[in-house]
């Protein structure tokens, strides 16, 4: 595979060269480093839109508006789905959906969709790595939706330069429906089917427990209402997202923002790297017979871990991907 070709496509905003690329990057086909180094030095800096919540809460109607939005400002959009209990890919279900609305055959949106495919390298770094390659591709503003899997889903939202966590009002307790982390992700909160009972009282339950942090360090998330389907409630969330993006030029904010993103993305790669020459340096009927050992007691973990890393190094070299 000659990756430069494959990555001077992309930069072309060859589209077809990046649903490829992602493809070989979600199979972790050999040398997709490579491409991904080259992709690297090719990105033009992409503003990315997290959108995360419950199940069913209007999450991916909300990214349709929002990317309607974008397209009349001229902007070209990416947009990724991950579901990180799903094993699904290519784009299928997203796809479906995606053709009943106005964006459908719209040369300016490109549509990814990812969930778990069991490799070493984990979700959120193909996610990443997929941000990157539509983000060399010409996308301007790119979209992640996820929908929950607890520390999955924050991880995948620690991509985004500003990350809206979506409600609805319901039966249950809303606000105890956002999981902790999500809470300490969020920039903005959107009560959305506002046009359902209830909507008020959700706002109003979220902005109370909101109120009892002190400390924002220069930004409060607001809490919006909004009725995606009917459109209801979007410009005051793309005024919210200008609002933070401003924020975020702050070179100290950014650079912090920045900062965790990058290193996170590096001890992915390092754990990706591990557990793919353990993989490859250990045979299955090896490492499940060190697990017995541990089970029966004939050894204790930290042993037993202590085997694998010298069973995993055993080439003496590096792992593939270094
Ligand atoms: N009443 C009402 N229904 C809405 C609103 N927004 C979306 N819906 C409906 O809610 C349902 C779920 O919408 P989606 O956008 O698929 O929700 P989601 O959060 O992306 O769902 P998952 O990705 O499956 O978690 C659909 O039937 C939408 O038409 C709204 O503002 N009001
Ligand atoms: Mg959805």
């Amino acid at each position: 595979m000659n990756y430069t070709a494959l990555a001077k496509s992309i930069f072309r905003g060859d589209r077809k060269a990046a649903a490829r690329l992602i493809s070989i990057v979600e199979d972790e086909e050999e040398g997709y480093e490579d491409a991904m180094k080259l992709v690297f030095s090719g990105t033009k800096g992409a503003g990315v839109l997290g959108v995360t919540g419950p199940p069913g809460v209007g999450k991916s109607t909300l990214v349709f508006e929002l990317a309607k939005r974008y397209r009349k400002n001229g902007k070209s959009v990416g947009i990724v789905a991950v579901d990180p209990t799903s094993p699904l890919t290519g784009g299928a279900i997203l796809g479906d959906r995606i053709r009943m609305t106005d964006l459908a055959g719209d040369q300016g949106v490109f549509i990814r969709s990812m969930g778990t495919r069991g490799g070493t390298g984990g979700l959120s770094l193909q996610a990443s790595n997929t941000i990157r390659i539509l983000d060399a591709m010409g996308c301007e503003e790119i979209i992640v939706e996820t929908v929950g899997a607890g520390q999955t889903q924050v991880d995948i939202m620690g991509l985004a330069d500003t990350v809206v966590v979506v409600t609805m009002p319901g039966t249950g307790d809303e606000v105890q429906s956002i999981k902790a982390g999500l809470l300490e992700i969020a920039d903005i909160y959107v009560v959305n089917k506002m046009d359902l009972p209830g909507a008020m009282s959700t706002a109003a339950d979220l902005k109370s427990m909101l109120n009892l942090v002190d400390d924002w360090k220069g930004w409060k998330p607001p809490v919006l209402l909004a009725s995606a389907n009917s459109g209801r409630g979007i410009d005051e969330l793309t005024g919210s997202i200008g609002g933070h993006r401003s924020r975020m030029l702050d070179p100290v904010v950014s650079m912090e923002r920045r900062s965790k993103q990058a290193r996170k993305e590096i001890f992915d790669i390092i754990t990706g790297q591990i557990m793919h020459s353990i993989a490859s340096n250990i045979q299955a009927d090896e490492l499940d017979a060190i697990v017995r050992e541990v089970v029966e007691k004939k050894t204790n973990p930290y042993d037993a871990a202590r085997k694998i890393s010298i069973a995993a190094s055993r080439t003496g070299k590096p792992p593939k991907a270094l």
